[in-house]
């Protein structure tokens, strides 16, 4: 099994394995540790990472990034909506009122959803792995921000498996971060000791989060999350693109905003403007040629001006770190340290903020860009059975309340019950008692409308089936399982109809309120991790319930009962139908074929153009001597035409064409090759010989 994590981010995506018993980042093809979070769709192809943002500005409509946050959401909501007029290429409504990107594909319009794009994405960096380790992987972590809901966390567990991946877990950034920098920590007090706190910082492209958590020998367990979801170092891109575009409107009558392609360079050039500022003061420049209607345009700025341009964002750091720190009850002398990653804590007034707020220096002990992958590829070597690591265990926690509700006979009609509460520990699972007669519906949703990051306040809906009365009429009494499992997913993972046997009359709880009851301990991962495969596969669920009713131990007198399991048929909001998700995974390993079709046939064409130009320069070079002047200017000139050829009608031939011709080719050159060969070959022979003598 392989061990691999991948922090999947909104700009960029990094790769960790183990390897020769240590945790290593990984480089792409392009010797770049770093791939960006970018997909580029053609006529013949795709393309991915680096290639793909390459194709930026000759290819903007197909171009796709920047779809991390579509996850799991409406097509209609406010963020899709807000993002729509930013963004080169379209988006589309799906009929399940989900966010689709629509572009051109294979000479076709395509629609394509936010799992398959991700996927593209994940196949990739799971190809990246795959020669860095040189064997197939399938098992990974991957991580995902702190505040993804339920929907973007399914949609991103579908988009792994679009991809063959299989992901043991979905890691919050700052979780894996913690865990980055706990498990080589030699001095972290004992469990019987007071924990050591450390606040973990991650401000990337699109988001902000904070956690705490609390270390002891061998643990971590997080404390609180907090979060701005919508502040990241693209709103300082984005403040400097809205400077710069009303300062060319003004001296040089530009209208950039109408100039998709000017805005995609102009982003480019604001960011790396905005980069240079964070290690420089004074007046840096921004110089753009041939940037619209052939004219070229500059500007300036400096740090200063660039900390009053960002102001209103620079403001947004505080309310976090705040809220972090109430809900963790800490004071600020309890807290030992504050680490700082992601890109964006390179601006310096950003860790001056959050240096202040702590009244003390950020710790940059991690490596801000690699962390979050290396956090995964640790969780990812501690579940696997194949890697040896020091134990360590998480605990993380729920980032949003969830309330169950059903129909009751009660005055108004319905039951309600918060099962997890914010902060609540996770994994975890809790038994719920129902006294029902009939199947019932219980729906999920989010508890607290005004933290969640979208409108939708809905998780799904759970049909606990096949419940009949008890054989004398009365209710029977239906224990569900609900859980978090180990990806931060809600799930009612399970019921039974528990039915006492004859002869053991004892009277019937006849009250309609639910028990809940903790199951104690967060679940161990291994178990987690089992039912979860067999919960994500199908939408109908049929997962083993409780053998033995928990409340029968204890000092009470035991009473016999038979427990029945009940089916379980789930309706997730905004999940994809999987049907659907099965022939995206088909779908997604012929487009793998037609990738790899298409590079072959690439190389093929290069191989002909290669041996052209080697071939031309050799025979007026060390060929010469081997050819005479007739043979030599005739295979000149068929070099010559092959050449127009390739930028003709050879332009875009198959694969087949190009391997013939490169065969054509060699029956004149090989020739040649072979006298030039034996000539070279001929005075060594000699030697060899006369060494034999
Ligand atoms: P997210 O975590 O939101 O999904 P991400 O993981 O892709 O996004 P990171 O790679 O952590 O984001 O950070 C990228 C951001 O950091 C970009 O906005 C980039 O411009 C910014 N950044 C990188 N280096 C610097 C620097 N030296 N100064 C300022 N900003 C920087
Ligand atoms: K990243
Ligand atoms: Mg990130």
């Amino acid at each position: 099994m392989s061990v691999v994590g991948i922090d999947v981010g909104f700009q960029n995506c990094y790769i960790a394995v183990a390897r020769s018993g240590g945790i290593e980042t990984i480089a792409n093809e392009y010797s770049d540790r770093c791939t960006p979070a970018w997909v580029s769709l053609a006529s013949k192809n795709r393309t991915i990472g680096n290639a793909a943002k390459g194709q930026i500005i000759t290819n903007f409509k197909n171009t796709v990034h920047g779809f991390k946050k579509f996850h799991g959401r409406a097509f209609d909501d406010p963020y899709v909506q807000g993002e729509k007029p930013k963004l080169p290429y379209s988006l589309h409504k799906l009929a399940s009122g989900n966010t689709g990107i629509k572009v051109r594909y294979l000479d076709e319009d395509k629609v394509f959803t936010i799992e398959q794009v991700t996927a593209m994405l994940l196949t990739k960096l799971k190809e990246t792995s795959e020669s860095a380790l040189k064997k197939p992987v399938v098992d990974c972590v991957i991580s995902v921000p702190s505040f993804f809901t339920d929907a973007e966390r399914r949609s991103v567990m579908d988009a792994t498996q679009i991809a063959g991946l299989n992901c043991l877990r979905l890691i919050n950034d700052t979780t894996a971060v913690a865990l980055a920098y706990g498990i080589y920590k030699q001095d972290l007090p004992t469990p019987e000791e007071k924990p050591r706190n450390v606040v973990f910082v991650d401000l990337g492209h699109s988001s902000f989060q904070v956690s705490i958590s609390a270390f002891n020998k061998g643990k971590l367990k997080v404390l609180a999350t907090a979060f701005d979801p919508y502040l990241g170092g693209r709103n300082f891109d984005e403040a400097l693109v809205d400077n710069f575009c009303e300062e060319f409107k003004a001296r040089y009558k530009l209208n950039v905003r109408e100039n998709p392609r000017a805005i995609l360079r102009l982003s480019q050039e604001c960011e790396k403007l905005k980069k240079l500022m964070s290690a420089n003061c004074s007046d840096l420049p921004i110089n753009i040629e041939c940037f619209m209607n052939d004219i070229d345009v500059t500007g300036k700025m400096n740090r200063v001006q660039f900390e009053e341009l960002c102001a209103p964002f620079l403001m947004r750091v505080e309310a976090p770190l705040k809220a972090v720190m109430e809900q963790s009850k800490l004071s600020r002398d309890e807290i030992y340290a504050v680490e700082v990653v992601g890109g964006a804590t390179r601006i310096p007034s950003i860790k001056e903020r959050i240096s202040k707020f702590f009244g003390k220096d950020v710790s940059t002990t991690l490596n801000a860009d690699e962390a979050v992958a290396r956090g995964c590829a640790l969780q990812c070597a501690i579940m696997s059975p194949a890697f040896k690591v020091r134990e360590f265990s998480i605990t993380d926690v729920v980032p949003f309340p969830i309330t169950l509700r059903w129909k009751s006979p009660t005055e108004d009609g319905v039951g309600e019950c918060e099962v997890y509460s914010k902060n609540h520990a996770a994994p975890f699972s809790k038994v719920i008692t129902f006294h029902k007669k009939e199947p019932f519906d219980l729906e999920a949703f989010y508890s607290l409308p005004q933290e969640l990051p979208y409108p939708d306040i809905r998780i799904g809906r759970f049909s606990v089936q096949n419940v009949v009365p008890q054989p004398d009429g009365e209710s029977s009494k239906v224990k569900v399982k609900v859980r978090v499992n180990v990806h931060g997913i809600f799930s009612v993972s399970s019921a039974s109809l528990i039915e006492k046997q004859k002869g053991e009359g004892e009277d019937v709880q006849m009250d309609m309120e639910p028990t809940v009851q903790n199951e104690g301990r967060p679940e161990d991962q291994v178990r987690d991790r089992r039912s979860e495969k067999i919960h994500l596969n199908f939408t109908f669920v049929k997962v083993p319930g409780e053998k033995q009713d928990p409340a029968a131990g204890g000092s009470k007198p035991k009473v016999k009962v038979k427990s029945t399991d009940l089916p379980i048929l789930a309706n997730i909001i905004r999940q994809l139908d999987r049907g659907v998700l099965n022939d995206f995974v088909e779908y997604e390993s012929q487009m793998i074929v037609q990738d790899k079709l298409e590079k072959e046939r690439n190389d093929a064409k290069n191989a002909v153009e290669e041996y052209v130009y080697d071939l031309r320069d050799k025979l007026c070079g060390i060929y010469e001597k081997y050819t005479t002047e007739e043979d030599s200017n005739r295979l000149t000139m068929m070099l010559e035409d092959t050449e127009n050829w390739l930028y003709e009608e050879g332009e875009d031939q198959d694969k087949q064409v190009y391997v013939d011709k490169l065969e054509d080719l060699k029956s004149f050159g090989q020739p040649i090759q072979d006298k030039h060969r034996e000539q070279e070959d001929r005075p060594r022979a000699f030697e060899e010989m006369g060494k034999k003598i």
